[in-house]
């Protein structure tokens, strides 16, 4: 019989983190971006730092990109490129927020003419997919409104659902939509896909292959995550995790650096209700930005935090949850989950990585590495990659 430590490290092994391709590249916020030596310049350059997280962390094979900012003539080189590190391109993400065209929304919008252009980009992330093998294609809708009786609220729903139902006909056997929903920002008044329930009730119209992205930044504060995924799960619609975490709205900080409890709550809904298993499909995605840190390393932080919720997350002991729960005894049911969590499980990753041929400390390892040294020596000229290059 398996003990209970070689049962989590064995379910550990089938959890991979996929990386985002801007989390590498220069952002900030609307003050100040602070530019890092060796930040990459182009898409290669992002792939070539993604495959040093999967070096150290050997949990990061995918890497999500984000058109435009990823742009490049030959996405079928690009994914060769990427399989020559280790790595394969995971969810194509659209943009449908950076040009004028999109004053008044994008899929939304009231000119129909402006609603095709983005239908068109959407359509083309399809293909996109379709060169670089990736199988998601996750949407994010910066519309909304900003005044009370701007835009007809209804008919902007329908808008959306045409669109969306247009970019569903588009998707190959093998690919899925996954409708990201976000409270608010960069609309103020209104946004058209505000929360899960916008996105759920869309992905459950469209079919089997739209599913709701759960973005841990998009919620208005005290929102139970954790109730939401548990939700979707059982429903059989949460697609992914957009992970980081925030302390006032959609700060894109490192994930579990804020309230590394509430990640151990997601975790807890996800592996207690099969949402670890391979056929859940479940994108455990990041979605950050690394503006005052080194961007490599927070990376590898926020994987491990990831690894570290996760591992608590499998020690919860369920049989005893389960007896509490049945019996009514909520001090011993709450107990259950406290002692996972307050469990040191950072020997146990550290021993999950040795025996897969890793170094214990991914951070110190890629610290002796050499590779930012490197990076920073090679890297100079052109233009660091960053929002919107
Ligand atoms: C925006 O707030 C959303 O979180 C998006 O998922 C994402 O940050 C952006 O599209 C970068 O790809
Ligand atoms: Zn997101
Ligand atoms: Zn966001």
């Amino acid at each position: 019989m398996l003990d209970v430590r070689d049962a989590v490290k064995a379910a550990l092994k089938t959890q991979t983190v996929e990386t985002p391709s801007w989390g590498y590249g220069n952002s900030g916020t609307r003050f100040k971006v602070f530019a890092q030596p060796g930040v990459p310049r182009t898409p290669w350059e992002k792939l070539e730092d993604a495959a040093k997280v999967h070096e150290f962390t050997g949990v990061t094979p995918k890497v999500s990109l984000h058109i435009p900012w990823d742009r490049v003539d030959d996405y079928t080189a690009l994914a060769a490129y990427a399989a020559e590190r280790g790595l394969r391109l995971g969810a194509i993400n659209s943009n449908t927020f950076q040009d004028d065209d999109y004053r008044l929304g994008s899929v939304c919008h009231p000119d129909a003419k402006v609603r095709r252009r983005a239908v068109g980009h959407l359509l083309e992330c399809v293909d996109i997919m379709d060169a670089t093998g990736s199988t998601d294609l996750k949407l994010w809708f910066a519309d909304g409104t900003n005044y009370p009786g701007q835009d007809d609220v209804v008919a902007r729903q329908d808008r959306l659902a045409a669109a969306l139902a247009e970019v569903y006909e588009r998707l190959g056997e093998e690919q899925r939509l996954l409708l990201e929903y976000k409270l608010f920002e960069p609309a103020f008044y209104t946004t058209d896909v505000p929360d899960w329930g916008t996105s759920y009730a869309h992905c459950l119209k469209l079919g089997p292959k739209a599913q709701v992205v759960v973005d841990t930044g998009h919620h208005a504060p005290g929102t139970s995550i954790e109730f939401i995924v548990a939700f979707l799960l059982r429903e059989g619609k949460l697609g992914g995790f957009d992970f980081n975490s925030r302390f006032y709205a959609d700060d894109d900080l490192m994930v579990g650096s804020s309230d590394p409890f509430q990640l151990f709550r997601i975790m807890h809904e996800v592996t207690k209700n099969g949402g670890l298993a391979p056929a859940a499909n479940v994108a455990f995605m990041l979605d950050q930005c690394h503006n005052i840190e080194a961007k490599i390393p927070a990376v590898i932080r926020s994987v491990m935090n990831v690894q570290e919720a996760t591992a608590k997350a499998l020690l919860v002991d369920l049989d005893a949850l389960a007896a509490a729960q049945r019996e009514g005894d909520v001090l011993a049911a709450n107990a259950a989950l406290m002692d996972a969590y307050n469990t040191d499980v950072r020997p146990l990753l550290r021993e999950l990585r040795e025996e897969q041929g890793l170094a214990p400390e991914p951070l110190a390892a890629y610290a002796a590495s050499g590779w930012r040294e490197r990076i920073a020596t090679e890297r100079v000229g052109g233009e660091q990659a960053g929002w919107g290059a």
